[in-house]
């Protein structure tokens, strides 16, 4: 198997050209003009003279030109990095360095694209192009074990790590949760997680492309006014979405916005824990089975699904077909039901490891598996249960992470004396970043939540952003004197 065979040539092959693959805000393309496309794609790589195998950083805004550089690069043989443009210049041009990429496509507008360009140095960059260029032959073979796609993820010290995907580990995801997706050709997939993020990319492009469905995409920050809007413009029978946006979803119901879900015949949510009540509530207002799952980037997608058939709120499910899921503890042992502990996975879908990080790839690629990072437990009923992360990464709606990364960007606040990021609960029991501040001396508790307040909105995205600032007189400290992290933070629903 070869992922353009797989997600292309066969459905071309089999009398499916004709059939939408990719619809964007611009324009749709069947999978004869994709094929085309990535045939082209690789084409313009063989006359720029990329190297063959190489890493390649894939830059731009969820859209079709995206994918087909995707599909490109797996043409030609090369291994596709997809990274969010949401991504600053520096963090950009670390991904390339650590990967030791060998060209870069980048689709941005022009101030940024320069930008970029600048902070990857003499790195071969390539901007999208319609040319048709010399015939390069068919599809690259990849063998099982060779690696195929690398995604990077949060490290618990705030520092991506570039996670490698194996031919077999398609294959594997393909076979297990797509087996409860169950999509058919007739079936559109609208995924409001982005292409740079695992869920999102198995959303988009693995899943509805190895059907022969047609999958939409949806550029620039994506609000549940735009889900809605996309809703009703492309008719998608399966939405997948993160918690937290079907909780906007169900806010914005209420305040009167229309949303009318009769397209769908199944809602997906996964990327961070979704609590019972949100669950059942998503469930009534899209009339559909709202199926929970749970996955991590160093499983490529999700490994445990609630039974679309059978949703039963809170829980995390079961393992997916080709998955077996362990609870175990510190040593590595396997627990009775309704023990908390790390969740094992083990599955032809587990990485090659991570990037030149042979301790951490160690740590999480253990006892025959993986550790996904999470704390669980499983019922008598043999369903699992997610209590919390096992590290201390926050999980903002399917973004990993470090309270380091935004301690780091508000130390910089005037009159601060010292302060942590903790992970707290909303309403609706997702998770959210708290930060607790001292102020210096003479700094009143008003001047430093001000000039906090200042650096939350100057110095990070929207989506790392605390949504309430605590001024406390001194940190709380175990009796050793280390910060007591664990006091400030949130305990989860039951
Ligand atoms: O939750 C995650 O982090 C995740 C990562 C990759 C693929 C799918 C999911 C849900």
């Amino acid at each position: 198997m070869d992922p353009v065979e797989t997600l292309l040539l066969r459905h071309v092959a089999a009398g499916q050209g004709g059939r939408t693959a990719l619809a964007d805000h611009v324009r749709t393309l069947t999978y004869a003009e994709l094929t085309q496309a990535a045939c082209d794609h690789a084409g313009a790589l063989a006359a720029a003279g990329v190297r063959r195998g190489c890493r390649a950083l894939v830059v731009g805004d969820d859209s079709a030109d995206t994918v087909v550089a995707v599909l490109g690069l797996w043409w030609y043989g090369c291994v596709p990095v997809v990274l969010s443009p949401m991504l600053r210049d520096a963090e950009i041009a670390f991904v390339a360095r650590d990967c030791a990429a060998g060209y870069a496509w980048i689709a941005l507008p022009k101030g940024r694209r320069d930008s970029l360009r600048e902070a990857l140095g003499p790195l071969p960059v390539h901007e999208p192009r319609a040319t048709r260029a010399a015939d390069v032959g068919p599809p690259a073979p990849f063998v099982p074990e060779a690696e195929v796609l690398v995604q990077y993820t949060s490290g618990s010290t705030g520092q991506p790590r570039g996670v490698r995907h194996s031919m077999a580990g398609l294959r594997a995801v393909l076979d297990g949760f797509g087996g409860v997706l169950a999509l058919t050709p007739d079936d559109t997939v609208l995924s409001t997680a982005k292409l740079s993020f695992g869920y999102g990319f198995g959303n988009s492009v693995l899943f509805p492309l190895a059907a022969g469905a047609r999958s939409v995409l949806l550029a620039g920050p994506v609000d549940p006014y735009t889900a809605i809007t996309a809703v009703h413009r492309h008719r998608p029978t399966v939405l997948c979405a993160v918690p937290r946006l079907y909780a906007a979803l169900l806010d914005i119901v209420a305040r009167g916005t229309v949303l009318d879900p009769s397209s769908l015949r199944l809602a997906l949510a996964a990327g961070e824990h979704l609590p019972a009540e949100l669950s059942a509530r998503a469930a009534r207002l899209l009339g559909v089975p709202v199926v929970n799952g749970l996955g991590a980037t160093e499983v490529l997608h999700i490994v445990l699904a609630t039974d679309p058939r059978d949703v039963l709120h809170g829980s995390t499910g079961n393992p997916v077909p080709g998955v077996t899921a362990t609870v175990r503890d510190d040593d590595g042992r396997p627990l009775p039901a309704g023990s908390h502990g790390r969740l094992h996975i083990r599955t032809a879908s587990a990485a090659l490891g991570y990037i030149d990080r042979p301790e951490d790839s160690a740590r999480t690629f253990a006892d025959g598996g993986v550790y996904t990072g999470d704390i669980a437990y499983r019922t008598e009923d043999g369903d699992f249960r997610h209590v919390c992360r096992a590290d201390d990464l926050l999980n903002l709606g399917g973004f990993k992470v470090a309270p380091a990364e935004i301690e780091a960007e508000l130390r910089t606040a005037d009159g601060i004396a010292d302060l942590v990021v903790v992970g707290g609960r909303d309403d609706t029991g997702l998770e959210q970043v708290v930060v607790h501040a001292v102020p210096a001396d003479g700094v009143t508790p008003d001047q430093a939540r001000r000039a906090l307040r200042r650096a939350i909105r100057e110095n990070l995205p929207p989506h790392k952003r605390p949504s309430h600032v605590e001024v406390l007189a001194a940190l709380p400290t175990t009796s050793t004197g280390k910060l007591a992290r664990y006091r400030l933070r949130a305990p989860r629903e039951p």
